[in-house]
């Protein structure tokens, strides 16, 4: 397995002006004619150097170039490359390939999802296809001929605009496509399948009518209702925001049940994830309908971020998926509540980016190496190369990265460009010096930063003293000091604004540096990184008294959360101590209680932000806050304040509960959401204490739920209860959804993240259920993917079932699925903070996954990082 390196970078030998494609599809087989008119790099390359293409499990059947029929000795074809040897400057060349998309089980390439056909080109499926230089900076205008039966397949869909459609011989017809924009081959799409579609229109800033169209199998027609309405959200809010229109006159998506990722936004024809698509108040949660707002959008936007403007190298990942993340966030934040948004945003960035920063699978946003591109889709790509979008906007101020923005999309489009074009222009735009910015893109790893104050109440001197560290790691010994955005500002003792010249940005650049703020005669409250200004980890010297204030009075909504949180952490930190002292826990402190009992106030006025206060931080984000992680003394300590906490709330939560109850389903509103969230965390408060009294009183909220919100928030409250509701429950639930595969999908995560200190034996037991696969990707993240990274108790259970039951899934799935089967693998990624114990044992399975006969690339390369 061979690593390719960003330094190594060069550009293709070969350009490929045109390419004409034709499928013929079959129920065995796939044959696959592509017509290229191909044209030397005359910069690079010569008349001695060699074409070589891509490809992978392709069989070849015929090769012609210039009208001259080559036999198997005039081109190679092994590891997968195609080679011709010598070729003039320009020349055509049509390669025909067999290849068998029922046997896909990779989900890469062309390959069935039930009856359908349909593609997956990202990031190098494209040489699945067919021979080509399957790589970004490659592109070329693509035209697409589809035959296949007519009855089986009615729909056949590739990019761009339909040009002509017929009827054949044999009960077969044909569809061609033509994309007028050049694009990169992992953008190209296929689709042939019995769908039908739901069809809406948007008519653009310059009054162009653009037909938008969602193909669903015809079961599911009633339930994409919701994913054309965020489509046409994102479509205005992409011209308002962003001044961007939609180029073709067609949008096209459709929705699969077997998808290894979210969903792709080939030019003209995303293809999703059904899970990103279909919904109904009765079979998807709040959650679900704000996912699908917020891909849809993301693929929408990338039509402008990724394809229009693409990437030179995959090493760029992060110019189109960071920046694409960014807008996405942007979108829902406008089209929702912007606080509870970020709060959202930032919790998955300091659970998932945060730990991945410290683990052996670290590395740069824009990163130096890898071994399988397809397991460099990361959290850092994304997340955190969103979080230096973010920054880049507030250092340069909103009006001017507008400007940058337009500066990049009229400089860039129809290239293939790198992360340093999008900087440089953002500084060319803007004046802005962004010179020690760049480190955000190269250096691993997530900066520390410490704030102390000092306040000489005389001379009414504030000093808030800042130092920032970031702790090496492979990619760097060393690391440099970076230019870290804080936005300050000062609260007086009734909680109100002071007007300080000091406050707004200050910029952290050096490893220590004071910001004195002069006139502060009285005690006041710094709030720093407002909206969370960087992704940093942040130490302060505030006292709890500082932070329950912060939690109640802070004018910046995402600090009041954070204040609960460290609140909350510092509790649990207090007990965690006692229990490793064995120590009795006694109780909750009366201050915390204190600030919950406000905070539960406040809630009335802010119902959404009130419920992201109240809700505990998971035992992963604690696990997060220690080198050594404590498995059992953070479940125990994490229940035994939820219990404290719910024992002294609960009549006011009963009461909550009933205010909340009466929102209608079908409102899925902002504000009804807010409602049906604040309820179902109180429910669930309540049901921890676990008495049959709670347990009935669950019961009876999952048996009355007309949402499927409501009901799964009652269950899965429930299947963490000991009462025998739960199997009752679990049972009925089954039985009402087992006909649609997305809840089913819930059924076996509720049961995959409960239970934890039972052990691995339910989900064990889940395994073998008839409804589980690990053919369907999204079956496999239910049960599989959820106890592995959501059931810390069950899947560090001591005697190691846990570890054994999750390896033999990534062997079994590594034979049909590289991809997810990687996935996985990263469950196991931070042995080394567990006990001596879980230690070796976790260091044994990855030992047994990795000496497996011929492991792919995929899980190589995270298994041969993690023993490392
Ligand atoms: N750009 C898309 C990435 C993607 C993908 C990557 C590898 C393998 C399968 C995949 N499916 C989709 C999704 C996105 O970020 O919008
Ligand atoms: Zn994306």
């Amino acid at each position: 397995h061979t690593i390719k390196y960003l330094k190594d970078y060069r550009q293709p030998e070969y350009w490929i002006d045109s390419i004409d494609l034709q499928f013929d599809l079959h129920e065995d087989h796939a044959l696959v004619k592509s017509l290229m008119k191909i044209r030397r790099n005359n910069e690079i390359a010569d008349a001695q150097t060699p074409l070589v293409f891509d490809c992978e499990a392709l069989e070849i059947v015929s090769v012609i170039a210039e009208d001259m029929i080559l036999c198997p000795g005039e081109y190679g074809h092994e590891n997968n490359k195609f080679t011709l040897f010598k070729v003039p400057e320009t020349f055509t060349l049509e390669i025909t390939t067999r290849i068998k998309p029922q046997d896909n089980t990779a989900l890469s390439g062309l390959y069935r999802s039930g009856g359908t056909f349909c593609t997956q080109c990202e990031a190098e499926g494209f040489r699945r296809i067919t021979c080509f230089p399957d790589r970004p900076d490659v592109m070329t205008t693509y035209s697409c001929i589809i035959t296949a039966d007519k009855e089986k397949y009615p729909v056949l869909l590739s990019n761009g605009n339909l040009i002509e459609t017929g009827d054949l011989d044999h009960g077969r017809h044909y569809a061609h496509w033509k994309d007028p924009f050049k694009k990169p081959s992992y953008l190209f799409a296929l689709v042939a399948g019995n769908l039908v579609c739901i069809e809406d229109t948007f008519k653009t800033c310059s009054n162009r009518l653009i037909d938008l169209r969602i193909y669903v199998e015809p079961e599911n027609k009633d339930k994409c209702g919701h994913a054309m309405t965020a489509l046409k959200q994102a479509m205005a809010w992409d011209e308002e925001k962003f001044g961007r229109e939609y180029d073709l006159d067609l949008y096209q998506i459709v929705a699969v049940n077997d998808f290894n990722m979210g969903a792709m936004e080939n030019k003209g024809l995303n293809v999703f994830n059904s899970k990103y698509v279909l919904a109904s108040t009765e079979t998807a949660t709040d959650i679900d309908f704000m996912g699908i707002q917020g891909v849809i959008a993301h693929e929408y936007f990338h039509n402008w971020t990724g394809n229009r403007v693409t990437l030179k190298n995959w090493f760029q990942l992060s110019l189109k998926e960071g920046l694409t993340v960014f807008r996405d966030q942007e979108f829902t934040s406008d089209m929702n509540s912007r606080a509870v948004k970020r709060i959202a945003d930032v919790r998955k960035l300091r659970a998932g980016q945060f730990s991945e920063d410290s683990g052996p699978m670290a590395h740069p946003v824009r990163p130096e190496s890898y071994m399988e591109m397809n397991n460099f889709y990361t959290m850092t790509v994304y997340d955190k190369g969103a979080e230096v979008i973010r920054m880049i906007s507030l250092i340069l101020g909103s009006e001017r990265f507008r400007q940058g923005m337009d500066l990049y999309f009229e400089k860039f489009d129809g290239m293939a460009v790198t992360t340093e074009d999008f900087v440089a222009t953002m500084e060319e735009a803007s004046g802005v010096d962004l010179g020690q910015f760049r480190l955000w893109y190269s250096q691993s790893g997530t900066p520390r930063v410490k704030m102390v104050q000092t306040h000489d109440l005389q001379t009414g001197t504030l000093t808030l003293n800042f130092s920032q560290t970031t702790p090496g790691d492979k990619n760097q010994k060393e690391k440099s000091a970076m230019h870290i955005p804080v936005q300050i500002g000062l609260l007086d003792k009734d909680g109100n604004e002071i007007n300080n010249p000091n406050c707004g940005l200050f910029h952290l650049k050096t490893k220590t540096d004071s910001l004195v703020f002069e006139n502060v005669p009285e005690k006041c409250i710094p709030s720093i990184f407002r909206g969370f200004s960087a992704p940093v980890k942040i130490e302060t010297d505030y006292s709890d008294t500082d932070l329950a204030f912060l939690m109640a009075r802070d004018t910046d909504p995402f600090n009041r959360w954070d204040a609960a949180q460290q609140l909350y952490f510092r509790e649990i930190d207090r007990l965690l101590e006692k229990t490793q002292k064995k120590e009795p826990l006694g109780g909750v402190s009366p201050h915390v209680l204190a600030a919950f009992d406000l905070a539960l106030d406040g809630a009335h006025t802010d119902r959404a932000l009130g419920a992201k206060i109240l809700t505990l931080p998971d035992e992963n984000e604690i696990g997060e806050n220690y080198e050594n992680i404590d498995v059992e003394g953070i479940h125990r300590v994490r229940c035994f304040l939820k219990q404290g906490i719910a024992q002294q709330v609960r009549e006011r939560a009963m009461a909550i509960i009933n205010e909340c109850a009466s929102v209608p389903a079908s409102d899925i509103s902002f504000a009804a959401m807010a409602k049906r969230s604040l309820k179902n965390l109180l429910i669930a408060y309540v049901g921890s204490l676990d008495t049959p009294a709670d347990a009935d009183f669950v019961f009876e909220k999952f048996n009355q739920a007309d949402s499927m919100t409501d009901e799964i928030a009652a269950l899965t409250t429930l299947s963490q209860m000991t009462t025998d509701h739960r199997t009752v429950a679990l049972e009925r639930f089954y039985n009402k959804w087992k006909k649609d595969p997305l809840v089913i999908d819930k059924w076996f995560s509720v049961q995959a993240v409960a239970r934890g200190d039972h052990g691995a034996g339910e989900v064990v037991k889940l395994s073998g259920h008839p409804d589980f696969s690990l053919k369907n990707p999204n079956r496999v993240r239910s049960l599989v993917g959820a106890f592995t990274f959501q059931n810390p108790m069950g899947f560090h259970t001591p005697g190691g079932e846990g570890y054994t039951f999750v390896a033999d899934q990534i062997i079994a799935l590594d034979r049909s699925n590289p991809q997810i089967s990687a996935r996985l693998v990263s469950g196991f990624n931070h042995w080394k903070r567990y006990d001596k114990n879980r230690q070796s044992r976790m260091q044994q399975e990855l030992k047994r996954i990795i000496t497996i006969q011929k492991p792919s690339r995929d899980v190589y390369e995270i298994v041969s990082k993690a023993l490392d």
